[in-house]
């Protein structure tokens, strides 16, 4: 299921498999709300934004009806192609640039999304993106994520560290930034399967889930939701953020497989 509202892949469940992407049952689904849960893309700012704390958090594009450009077959996967352009109201706000974006899912055995950002201004333009997908796990007590061990990490606002020991094992909140990880396989041990996440164009990894207390404050989490999700995100942002001189382009892919 894909919306036009923020380009929104809002669910995939391979042929015969069950849900990967985690949706909210408490999602709102109205206009200026993002939706929770799927692939949103943070775009063209992550977080809060630096200048203008009072700007949308995590950029505009998940908020933006886009236009769908196209769709196609090939093999036994589909392909969908969203667009979205620069508007009086994105050129009025902190980031007024001209800018192309296209979003292509293509859906089959694996799921793979791709951002593509064009300069289309005449002065260079910087973002930061990220395609934040949220995993459906069936607890997230005994789910576990490999492939960032040993790796660095900033959590909350605490220093630089490292961990050799598998993230996830056995703790719920968490909220680290791996500024030099490409993904990672995420452990889900109560469905017995292993999802891997693979990123291009992206240079680092956020791992992210709110825990019992955080998600009591958020309107979209059912009070036993945080327990059966975990996000695993891809893009540029900090010192990763992206600089692109006019009619330039940069690509950040996302690839999902379940085995
Ligand atoms: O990716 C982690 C994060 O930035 C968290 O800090 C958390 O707040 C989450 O994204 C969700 O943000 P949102 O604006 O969708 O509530």
């Amino acid at each position: 299921m894909i919306f036009l509202h923020g380009a929104h892949v809002a669910s995939w469940t391979p042929a015969g498999g069950n849900p990967i992407l985690w949706l909210s049952d408490a999602s709102s689904f109205r206009d200026g709300a993002p939706i929770r849960g799927g692939v949103p893309i943070c775009f063209p700012w992550f977080g809060l934004n630096a200048r203008d704390p009072s700007a949308p958090r995590h950029g505009f594009a998940r908020l933006s009806s886009w236009t769908l450009l196209g769709a196609g077959e090939s093999g036994d996967s589909v392909s969908v192609t969203l667009g979205l352009t620069d508007s009086e109201r994105s050129r009025a706000s902190v980031w007024p640039y001209r800018f192309e974006a296209r979003y292509t899912v293509s859906i089959g055995a694996e799921l793979s999304v791709t951002l593509e950002v064009t300069n289309t201004d005449t002065v260079e333009v910087t973002f930061e993106d990220v395609l934040h997908s949220y995993f459906a796990v069936a607890d997230i007590a005994t789910t576990r994520i490999r492939g960032l061990e040993g790796l660095p990490f900033f959590e909350n606002d605490a220093p630089r560290a490292t961990e050799e020991i598998r993230p996830m094992n056995g703790r719920g909140e968490i909220s680290r930034r791996y500024p030099d990880a490409r993904g990672g396989i995420i452990e889900d041990l109560g469905n017995a399967r292993e999802i891997h996440v693979n990123a291009s164009g992206a240079r680092g990894t956020v791992v992210w889930n709110p825990g019992a207390a955080i998600a009591a404050t958020m309107e979209d989490f059912t009070s036993d939701g945080w327990k059966g999700m975990l996000c695993l995100e891809n893009g540029n942002i900090a010192d990763a953020t992206i600089s692109l001189q006019p009619g330039q382009s940069h690509r950040t892919r996302v690839t999902i497989t379940v085995t």
